[in-house]
């Protein structure tokens, strides 16, 4: 008898568990919202760099400004950058150069969003001057282009990206994207481990329930 009290207070106890997870939001969870941040065209100064870049970045002379989407792709390959720029007079350089863009970032909410940028050789992304992709080496000229992705979390309000980019050997490429959807952390009830719990429950207290007669009929 006490066992099959037992046994139904444990179905009792594990059936209110199970509710509990069914209905209460306990886990978060990031997900997809219906706001998009908006991007302005990014500010591009190119340099002219002698110097292979260090860790520090690059150092060299100003060469002239220029602009791109607020999603791009460029890829020179092996022709000169200079001949996709508008009014160039400048070289036609294909190697030792890099660019500095800037854009601005408004989000209407606190949330999550992805970034993802390409090159062949360096480039390095920040947001309010914190670097958030870092991949700052010249590649070998065989190879493809280097790439990073990340999601960062940005508090509502207006910030700015920040690229550094340069092109030291082989092809040049430089690209930077986004969806622009903001993700955002929501609390969630998980209504069918809930249901599988409780149902766990019920049966434990029928299984105490059943047996009961006909144990005490033994007794
Ligand atoms: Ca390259």
């Amino acid at each position: 008898m006490d066992f099959l009290k037992t046994v139904f207070w444990i179905g009792f106890a594990v059936l209110v568990s199970g509710v509990a997870i069914a209905v209460i939001p306990f886990k978060e969870e990031i997900v997809a919202s219906n706001y998009m941040i908006e991007i302005s065209n990014w500010a591009v100064s190119w340099y002219y760099i002698p110097l292979e870049p260090t860790e520090e970045g690059f150092t060299g002379s100003f060469l002239r400004n220029s602009t791109f989407e607020p999603t791009f792709f460029h890829n020179w390959g092996r022709e000169p950058i200079i001949l996709e720029l508008p009014g160039a007079q400048w070289g036609g350089f294909q190697t030792n150069i890099g660019f500095i863009a800037k854009a601005k970032l408004y989000t209407p909410i606190d949330g999550y969003v992805w970034f993802e940028v390409v090159s062949g050789d360096g480039v390095r992304l920040y947001i309010d001057g914190k670097l958030i992709i870092d991949k700052w080496s010249v590649i070998e000229e065989w190879q493809g282009a280097n790439s990073g992705r990340v999601t960062v979390e940005v508090k509502a309000g207006e910030h700015e990206l920040e690229l550094w980019w340069y092109q030291w050997v082989g092809d040049a490429i430089a690209a930077f994207d986004t969806d622009r959807k903001v993700m955002v952390v929501e609390n969630k009830s998980d209504p069918i481990a809930g249901m599988g719990i409780s149902c766990t429950g019920v049966a434990l207290i029928f299984l105490a329930k059943i047996r009961t007669p006909s144990k005490s009929k033994k007794s």
